[in-house]
């Protein structure tokens, strides 16, 4: 089986402002809500039978206690913002694992659920959803890959390497290094990326580093690769069965129509898996549905 990892929070992003360029200002109060269920939809109707969306229930987390400038709420729009408790409501309603984050960040959880869905043997491939190059640090050779929705870039172990230089478990050495100015930390004065690259590969991780590399700089370093470590072990689920999705609830009915998108529900009890045959074959909790339904979105 193949599990779908969705950035929630990139994905509310990518639908509020793409919807904005239509309305010219006018702001659907759960338009970007709607878009983001249009598409988890739409990855079910074209096969996704194992997946889960990780949110940011605040943008706050521990980070902000670890590094002043660490990104806040502050720099986001409230339309925005206020579509994301509506959007794990719906996710729900839908039938669709999610993860809200509070103490730590959606991308913690994408990075936890990758490392619980890695251990099953009966996943062959997961896809983390999003173009953040934190999730950089998780793909482990093809096995679990980063996918750019808009386009359509699949990232393995090779090409993480040939993106930023340095291995995906290298990656939060490069990222403290070169810095991340979207979540809020500068990096090292005078370092870019291609020093960074070049000193990880001469060097290996920060801490095997030798003092002079740094000069004064050495515990802020230590810092920057703190906070760009993504958390593994939250605990999601117990076993990848919990992201298989079965359909919709009721309450999906209600809430697609105060979307404004009644035809999302629909579309839903359509996509149920027992819902294709007229005289569904008995399905066990085990997948053959992954050979009924093959394939992976695009
Ligand atoms: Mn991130």
């Amino acid at each position: 089986m193949i599990v779908h990892l969705v950035d929630g929070t990139y994905e509310l992003f990518r639908h509020f402002y793409g919807l904005r360029r239509f309305t010219q200002g006018e702001d659907p109060p759960f338009g970007a809500v709607a878009g983001v269920l249009q598409t988890v939809l739409q990855m079910i109707e074209q096969g996704a039978t194992h997946l889960g969306v990780a949110t940011d229930h605040v943008i706050e987390s521990f980070r902000n206690g670890l590094w002043p400038g660490y990104k806040t709420s502050a720099g986001v729009e409230r339309a925005l913002l206020a579509q994301f408790h509506p959007l794990e409501d719906a996710l729900v309603a839908m039938g669709v694992a999610v993860w809200p984050m509070v103490e730590l960040e959606a991308d913690d959880a994408l990075a936890s659920a990758a490392a619980l869905a890695a251990r099953d043997r009966n996943v062959e491939k997961i896809c983390i959803w999003t173009p953040d190059k934190d999730l950089a640090q998780c793909v482990v050779g093809d096995r679990v890959v980063q996918v750019e929705r808009r386009t359509g870039v699949i990232r393995g172990a090779t090409a993480v390497r040939e993106k930023f230089g340095v291995d995906p478990e290298r990656i939060p050495d490069y990222l403290a290094l070169v810095g991340d100015t979207s979540d809020g930390y500068p990096g090292l004065p005078g370092i870019g990326k291609v020093t960074a690259a070049r000193l990880v590969n001469r060097h290996g991780a920060l801490e095997d580093f030798p003092a002079e590399a740094f000069g004064a700089n050495r515990e802020l370093a230590l810092l920057f690769k703190d906070l760009a470590t993504l958390r593994t072990t939250a605990p999601l689920f117990r076993t990848v069965d919990a992201l298989a999705w079965r359909g919709p609830t009721p309450a999906f009915e209600t809430l697609a129509s105060r979307f404004g998108a009644p035809r999302l529900w629909t579309r839903a009890r359509a996509a149920r898996p027992d819902s294709t045959a007229p005289a569904p074959p008995p399905r066990s909790r085990g997948r053959q549905s992954s050979k009924r339904r093959p394939g992976r979105p695009d």
